[in-house]
C-alpha cells in the first residue's frame, strides 16, 4: 500500500478517499493522489458503540501525517472523518456485556449479490433470506447467484430459485467451471459498486477471478470432511472491474443477524407480502397469530411459499 516518495509536499494535506480493505485497525484508503495506510484517531475511536467505525466501502477524509521524505511508515494517514453512508450491509455482532454492536460488512454499495452453490456447501436459503430482507431495508438492490451448477442443481433447489424468481428477484445459475452464467455477471456488476455475500466456500472469490482473472484472489478448498468453507478470505476488499464499476469481496458470513430492524421494515422487506399487508384485518397485524391475517391466507393458499414465511417468522422472533 505505502509506495515511497508520496509524502505530499505542498498541496492538500487532507484528503477524500474510499477504504478498500480494512483491516485491524489498519485501512488502505485510496485517494486522487494515491493510496494511503491510516489508522483511526483516538477521539473518534474511544466511542465503544463504534467498534468496526470505519468499512469497507466508506468515504474518508484523511489527514496525512508529517513524515520526513523517505520515513513514511506503515501508516501514513489518520482518518479524521467519515462521510455520509448509504446501501450499508450491516449485522449485529455480540459485544461487551451482551449488547450488540454493529457490525458493517461494506458501505456505499448500490447493489449485493447473495451467492449460494448448488452444493458442496448445501444451499442454506434461510440465510438467503435474511441477506436479501437485510438488503430491502436499506434499499439496496439485491440478486441471487446459485453457483457450481456444474454439480447439478437437485429438484429441491431448482424448485427454491423458482420461488425467488417468483418473488422478483433474478437469480443466476452460474459455473466458474463452465463458465456459464459469466458473462451476465459481468453485465450486472458494470458500473455499479457491489458487494458479493454468502457462505464461505460457495465461490464468491473465484466469481471475481472468473470476471477478472488479473486480480488473483486467494480461492480456498472445500473440507470434503463437513462440506463447509474454510474462510480463505479473510478481509473484505473493494475492487475494480475493468468494465466500470467496483465489487467487493467478502468473507464468508455464517450469520446474518439482523442490526436495528422493527416488525414494520420486516413485512416490507419480504417483496412477496407487500400484496397482503393492506388487506389484514389489523392495521398492526404481525401475521403470526391474528385472526384475519392475509399474509398467513396467502400461505396457506400457497400463493406465499411457506419457507419464506418460515424466514420471516424466525427473524421477527430476534430479540
Ligand atoms: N464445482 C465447482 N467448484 C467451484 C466453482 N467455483 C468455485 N469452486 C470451488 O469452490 C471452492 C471455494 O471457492 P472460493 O472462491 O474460495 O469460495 P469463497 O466463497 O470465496 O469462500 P470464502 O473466501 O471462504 O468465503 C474452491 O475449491 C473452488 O475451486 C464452480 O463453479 N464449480
Ligand atoms: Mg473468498
Ligand atoms: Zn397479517
Amino acid at each position: 500500500m505505502t509506495t515511497p516518495g508520496h509524502v505530499v509536499k505542498a498541496p492538500a494535506r487532507r484528503l477524500e478517499g474510499l477504504v478498500v480493505r480494512s483491516q485491524s485497525g489498519f485501512y488502505a484508503v485510496e485517494t486522487a493522489q494515491g493510496a494511503f495506510t491510516a489508522v483511526l484517531r483516538g477521539k473518534i475511536k474511544k466511542d465503544r458503540r463504534n467498534h468496526g467505525l470505519v468499512a469497507l466501502g466508506d468515504r474518508v477524509v484523511i489527514e496525512l501525517q508529517d513524515l520526513p521524505e523517505g520515513e513514511s511508515g506503515q501508516v501514513d494517514a489518520i482518518v479524521i472523518d467519515i462521510l455520509d453512508r448509504h446501501g450499508v450491509i450491516a449485522r449485529r455482532a455480540p459485544g461487551p456485556k451482551g449488547v450488540w454492536l454493529q457490525d458493517v460488512v461494506v458501505a456505499n454499495v448500490d447493489q449485493v449479490v447473495c451467492v449460494l452453490a448448488c452444493a458442496e456447501p448445501e444451499p442454506n436459503f434461510r440465510l438467503l433470506d435474511r441477506f436479501l430482507a437485510i438488503a430491502a431495508i436499506d434499499k439496496i438492490d439485491a440478486l441471487i447467484v446459485m453457483g457450481k451448477v456444474d454439480l447439478g442443481i437437485s429438484a429441491a433447489v431448482a424448485g427454491a430459485l423458482a420461488t425467488y424468481e417468483r418473488v422478483g428477484y433474478e437469480v443466476l445459475r452460474i459455473s466458474t467451471r463452465s463458465g456459464e452464467g459469466i458473462e451476465r455477471l459481468r453485465d450486472v456488476l458494470a458500473g455499479r459498486i457491489s458487494a458479493v455475500v454468502g457462505p464461505s466456500g460457495v465461490g464468491k472469490s473465484s466469481l471475481i477471478n472468473a470476471l477478472e482473472p488479473g486480480l488473483l484472489l486467494r480461492v480456498g478448498a472445500v473440507s470434503d470432511a463437513v462440506g463447509k468453507g474454510r474462510h480463505t478470505t479473510r478481509v473484505g476488499e473493494l475492487l475494480p472491474l475493468s468494465g466500470g464499476g467496483k465489487v467487493a469481496d467478502t468473507p464468508g458470513l455464517r450469520e446474518m443477524g439482523v442490526w436495528q430492524m422493527d416488525p414494520g421494515e420486516l413485512e416490507w422487506a419480504f417483496l412477496e407480502f407487500r400484496d397482503y399487508l393492506n388487506l389484514c384485518r389489523f392495521s398492526d397485524c404481525t401475521h403470526i397469530h391474528e385472526p384475519g391475517c392475509a399474509v398467513r391466507a396467502a400461505v396457506e393458499q400457497g400463493d406465499i411459499a411457506s419457507e419464506r414465511y418460515d424466514s420471516y417468522v424466525r427473524m421477527l422472533a430476534e430479540p
